[in-house]
């Protein structure tokens, strides 16, 4: 398959290239009403089904169920990216803080759960220290919030917004003269194209002062069977996240996507470095989705684009830093995962 096209469709407003790079990468969209949040669910449903091929941005995977499936993803034997970064976070605490002195502000980019960030503080004390909490989601940061109350000498502050207002809100309300560090983990890096995650780590760097600093979580190339086995587990949950943005659809938009008539495909993109996901029509079927003003046929075999997990070598993670302005202090790998701290230049 080739690169998604993001040429605006007839049906969707046309968007500048900046605008296209912040539509397709998860977690930059703006954060708006409930009301305005199903009309641009709505939009960009009608937009990315009618490409060629057909997509669905993989940001909508991340409703509650979703959310709750990406943490049993988490938990599978197959899947390690979570457990290795955190034995990463907890073996190199130390130094991290070490290398960051004075540090004064942590700020945590879709913290999730909550949990990397307290295995990062766990057992030091931080007094005074400011930890800003950014993302889209008002669950996520409740459930991150509640994870890191236990750590009274903190200063907690929650931001619901997406990653570029929420750095530009803590850049704002900054009063400390120590340093930041930044915290972009689990491979969410690898959710964006190369020119997304580009352009996010730059507008992170343009948020930054020269020494302060990226802590950035990035899978790295391994195995095609492992990686396989990853993105289609033997369980089936992978595929039932998969499958859980026709869930949503059909209860947000109104859609009448037959469940069984999608199968969940996991293909690794030597070419790209990526995995894609996709949705494969299981036959010739007509698929209404009313809000998106959709009524689509389905070849048998068609599929629907809905993620990519883009995986790097060691050297390519140092060169997308290096092209935004960052310079590695330290690179830790272990099981196929690199976390790399980077100092804005
Ligand atoms: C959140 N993100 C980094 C995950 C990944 O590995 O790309 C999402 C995921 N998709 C399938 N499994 C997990």
């Amino acid at each position: 398959m080739s690169e998604p096209s993001f040429e605006p469709s007839p049906l969707a407003p046309r968007r500048t290239p900046e605008e296209q790079a912040r539509d397709r990468n998860r977690g930059v969209g703006s954060v708006v009403s409930h009301q305005a949040a199903h009309q641009q669910f709505a939009e960009e449903v009608e937009y990315y089904l009618s490409l060629t091929p057909r997509q669905l941005p993989s940001r909508y995977f991340y409703d509650e169920l979703g959310s709750a499936l990406f943490e049993l993803i988490s938990r599978l034997p197959w899947y390690r990216i979570t457990r290795t970064e955190r034995r990463l976070l907890g073996a190199h605490a130390g130094d991290i803080f070490a290398r960051m002195a004075p540090l004064s502000t942590l700020v945590e980019l879709g913290p999730g759960n909550g949990e990397k960030l307290a295995t990062l503080i766990a057992g030091r004390s931080h007094p005074g220290m400011s930890v800003h909490l950014v993302d889209v989601s008002g669950a996520a940061l409740e459930a991150a919030t509640r994870a890191l109350t236990i750590h009274t000498d903190l200063v907690l502050s929650a931001h619901q917004a997406s990653y570029e207002t929420g750095l530009a809100e803590v850049t704002r309300e900054q009063r400390t003269t120590g340093r930041s560090l930044v915290l972009f983990l689990g491979s969410n890096i690898g959710n964006f194209d190369p020119p997304g995650a580009d352009a996010f780590l730059r507008n992170v760097r343009a948020a930054l002062t020269g020494g302060d600093a990226v802590l950035l979580g990035a899978d790295l190339v391994k195995p095609e069977r492992d990686l396989l086995l990853a993105y289609d587990d033997p369980l089936g949950v992978t595929a039932a996240f998969n499958r859980n943005l026709l869930v949503r659809a059909n209860r947000e938009l109104g859609a009448d996507f037959d469940l069984d008539g999608f199968t969940h495909r996991a293909v690794w993109n030597a070419d790209a470095s990526r995995i894609e996901m996709h949705l494969v029509s299981a036959r010739r079927q007509r698929v209404r989705v009313p809000a998106a003003r959709l009524d689509i046929t389905f070849e048998a075999g068609e599929p629907i684009w809905t993620e990519s997990s883009h995986k790097y070598r060691q050297n390519d993670v140092h060169a997308m830093l290096d092209r935004a302005g960052f310079g590695a202090i330290e690179q830790w790998v272990e099981d196929g995962f690199a976390l790399t701290l980077a100092e804005a230049r």
